[in-house]
């Protein structure tokens, strides 16, 4: 039986042609900046993201809190929605490493942050009871919001307020060409107006490790001593970076197929009883409904797709997440489609 994994976009392989790049990498000492494959891929990442530098570094959660810990001192506030990646699933590691207190606004369904609420939320800099605040963070593509889009006006909104308050925006950007090619922008338009942006390779665009913090000259200078600091400085990662650089050559227009097998995978989904799910909502590679109270729970029913053979990923009591990548073709599709519907009647019969 054909394994459909629809876990995430994070269990995508490298290419044959990444493979050959890491063969082929020139190499050097990449903490003594020596990595000509390093730095080709640096400066490639700079240009797409609009920035004049980036920093490459191992994961997508070591990104957000380098960036983090680079906008913050210690007991100093940011601001992030309550469904935020960098709230829910990096460990506490701002607050753990960095002394950093995080504030959250509801996230609404669309990934935004009303920024009524944001404004609400910044502390009076003048009042010694507060934790100054330092930072918004924003999340696009938005994971837990189903792959929700952030569109360049909601971004320069954000921005202007921002300004007024004197404070940073950083963009979990992990799937940043998701959201650019969604929207039909270049990358460096949807990270704009953040004066950070984390990107990961190891994603959508297949590469197997690593991820990018991009911004001015000043920050990353700051960024790669964070790096340091938690012990992300690698030797030589050339290696790696080698199959991050065919991900940023050849991997991005592609993204749009998995948009519309996610868009097929809803539409169908959304035909079976016991689904809810609204397909219009469905933007990117990201797929989150809810079971209906008369369906199995969200453990229940991964269990009996995971056999005919489909993975996906439980993430609440009655939500369930399916993630569609270079990994996934629309017959995979079909077959998860078909697995759902007997599950499904399995329940009622
Ligand atoms: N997301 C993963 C994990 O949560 C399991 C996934 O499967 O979606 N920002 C965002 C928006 C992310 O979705 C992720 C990973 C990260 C940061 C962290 O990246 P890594 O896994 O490289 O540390």
């Amino acid at each position: 039986m054909r394994i459909v994994d629809l876990r995430s976009d994070t269990v995508t392989l490298p290419t044959s042609a990444m493979r050959q790049a890491m063969f082929d990498a020139e190499l050097g000492d990449d903490v003594m900046g020596e990595d000509p494959t390093v730095n080709r891929l640096e400066a490639l990442a700079a240009a797409r993201l609009g920035k004049e530098a980036a920093v490459y570094v191992p994961s997508g959660t070591m990104a957000n809190l380098i960036c983090l810990l680079s906008h913050c001192a210690r007991g100093e506030e940011a601001i992030m929605g309550h469904l935020a990646h960098t709230f829910l699933f990096e460990a506490g590691g701002s607050a753990a490493v960095g002394g950093i207190h995080p504030r959250t606004v509801p996230n609404q369904p669309d990934g935004t942050l009303d920024l009524g609420d944001v404004e609400a939320a910044i502390r009076d800099p003048n009042n010694p009871h507060y934790p100054p605040t330092r930072l918004i963070c924003l999340e696009n593509t938005h994971n837990r919001c189903s792959g929700a889009v952030l569109t360049p006006a909601y971004m320069a909104q954000a921005r202007a307020l921002a300004d007024r308050h004197g404070l940073r925006i950083h963009l979990d950007g992990a799937r940043v060409f998701n959201a650019a090619i969604a929207l039909g922008v270049s990358a460096a338009t949807v990270a704009r107006d953040a004066d950070s942006v984390s990107f990961c390779l190891s994603k959508g665009l297949s590469a197997p490790v690593g991820s990018l913090v991009c911004g001015s000259a000043e920050f990353v200078r700051q960024a790669r001593r964070q790096r340091k600091v938690l012990g992300g400085g690698m030797r030589q990662a050339g290696v790696l970076a080698a199959a991050g650089i065919v991900a940023l050559e050849t991997m991005i227009d592609r993204l749009a197929d998995d948009h519309a097998n996610a868009r097929r995978l809803a539409e169908g989904l959304t035909l079976l009883p016991g689904i809810m799910l609204d397909p219009a909502r469905i933007q990117t590679n990201i797929v989150i409904w809810e079971l209906a109270p008369d369906a199995p729970v969200a453990a229940e029913f991964a269990a009996s797709m995971a056999t005919y053979g489909v993975k996906v990923g439980v993430v609440g009591q009655r939500r369930i997440r399916a993630v569609t990548h270079y990994g996934i073709n629309s017959d995979d599709i079909d077959q998860a489609l078909v697995a759902a519907s007997a599950v499904l009647k399995e329940n009622h019969a």
